[in-house]
């Protein structure tokens, strides 16, 4: 895999009124003709994301989106649609033109403050006034921020643009969280069991292992890989016993079994369940499975809407391990992609894919989601392996 997947891709989002200029900065950011841009407000019917390398910054999704203005029934399709993208905005940039009162960039920045998300105030269209200073500080007293004063039209202070962007950045960046390094040290070996099965896709390892694997050398660790059959001969070539012991779920109970004493064990699950999302919240809820009942309601989300592995366990595993505890037929309602509702109530308890396809930011919104209507959520990962009882043996 070439390719920095969109999920582990810092998401700045544009906002603003039609025609203020976002597709065309856009196009001036990442030096491409990606978005099309016109004179004619509505130009944009779908937030567009686009790949780039920002330097300090690592890999970014720039998100253009359809102006928040817009009107009638369509425009206001495309309005939910822009709103769509605030659930996995990591930092926005404000697009405003020289004439106007701010009002709706006010009201649209509410609902960004809201959400936590960091807001970058850019002045666009700067060739248009003789006095770009005094428009600057016209904006600044409307939104409290010294604004970006930029042309994309005439590629104007884009560089500028990058380097508030990497220095603004820097606050949302500092949320990530690690997938292993919490529990290494420089210098430790780590024993990574990977079973190659017909599932796994051929010719490459799948991206968790190869980010776990990635952390372990940055962190200056020595990284040890083998399948469950080659485990025993894997240990038997170490002096001493790896410090780590990091396994595929299906795979826990005979590594476990084989393990020595003092190595710690965790799993690929939980590790990204971490990584991913909030593991303090996923394990406690993951105990509430013992509540379920023949009248329970639980609603499986996966983040993908055509995941055929996925859909295997969200579909088949999981309800079937739920049936099995709860002792009957308990209710499963199984939503993808953007269909999660906005209303969790009627569930006792929600079980999230492992989210590849998401960024944190998106994760961490719905957990934060159920948190406030007090509806336990857990995702895939923990629940199997509260169920298999692994989860009080692994290292968090
Ligand atoms: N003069 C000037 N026109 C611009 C600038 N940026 C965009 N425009 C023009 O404004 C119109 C709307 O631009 P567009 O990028 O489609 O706006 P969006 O609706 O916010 O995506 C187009 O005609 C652009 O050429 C700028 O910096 N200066
Ligand atoms: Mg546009």
């Amino acid at each position: 895999m070439n390719v920095t997947p969109n999920s582990n891709r810092l998401h700045i989002t544009l906002y603003g009124r039609r025609n203020s200029g976002k597709s065309s900065l856009l196009n001036a950011l990442t030096g491409q003709e990606a978005a099309v841009v016109s004179p004619v407000a509505g130009t944009t019917t779908d937030p567009v994301g686009r790949a780039m390398e920002i330097m300090g910054l690592g890999p970014c999704l720039l998100t253009d989106t359809p102006g928040f203005d817009d009107e009638g029934q369509l425009g206001g399709l495309r309005t939910r649609e822009t709103r769509l993208t605030l659930e996995r905005a990591d930092v926005a940039m404000m697009v405003c033109t020289p004439t106007g009162d701010y009002s709706g960039e006010l009201q649209w920045a509410e609902l960004l403050r809201d959400r936590g998300i960091p807001v970058l105030w850019v002045l666009n269209k700067v060739d248009l006034v003789h006095d770009p200073c005094q428009a600057s500080s016209r904006l600044e007293e409307a939104c409290g921020q010294r604004p970006v004063e930029v042309s994309a039209l005439r590629r104007w202070g884009i560089d500028r643009l990058l380097e508030a962007l990497r220095s603004f950045a820097c606050e949302a960046v500092a949320d990530e969280v690690d997938i292993v390094r919490h529990l290494v040290a420089e210098g430790d070996t780590v024993l990574l069991v990977m079973p190659q099965d017909p599932q796994a896709p051929r010719g490459r390892l799948i991206l968790p292992q190869v980010q776990t694997l990635r952390e372990l050398l940055d962190a200056r660790c020595l990284a040890l890989c083998c399948t469950v059959e080659g485990m025993r001969q894997a240990l038997s070539s170490l002096s001493v016993p790896p410090k780590l012991i990091v396994t595929d779920s299906q795979a826990f109970a005979e590594v476990k079994a084989c393990k020595p004493p003092e190595s710690r064990l965790t799993s690929f699950s939980v590790l990204f369940a971490r990584h991913k999302g909030d593991i303090g919240y996923y394990m406690a809820s993951a105990r509430r499975i013992d509540e379920l009942g023949p009248a329970s309601h639980v609603l499986i989300a996966e983040a993908c809407t055509h995941a055929p592995a996925s859909e295997d366990i969200g579909r088949v595993k999981l309800p079937r391990l739920l049936r099995q505890r709860a002792g009957g037929e308990l209710c499963v309602t199984v939503v993808a992609g953007k269909d999660f509702p906005d209303d969790l109530s009627p569930y006792d308890l929600v079980i999230h894919c492992g989210a590849c396809m998401f960024n944190r930011r998106h994760v961490l919104n719905r957990i934060a989601q159920a948190r406030r209507q007090g509806v336990p959520m857990t995702n895939y990962g923990i629940a199997i392996a509260y169920m298999k009882g692994i989860l009080d043996e692994v290292c968090v």
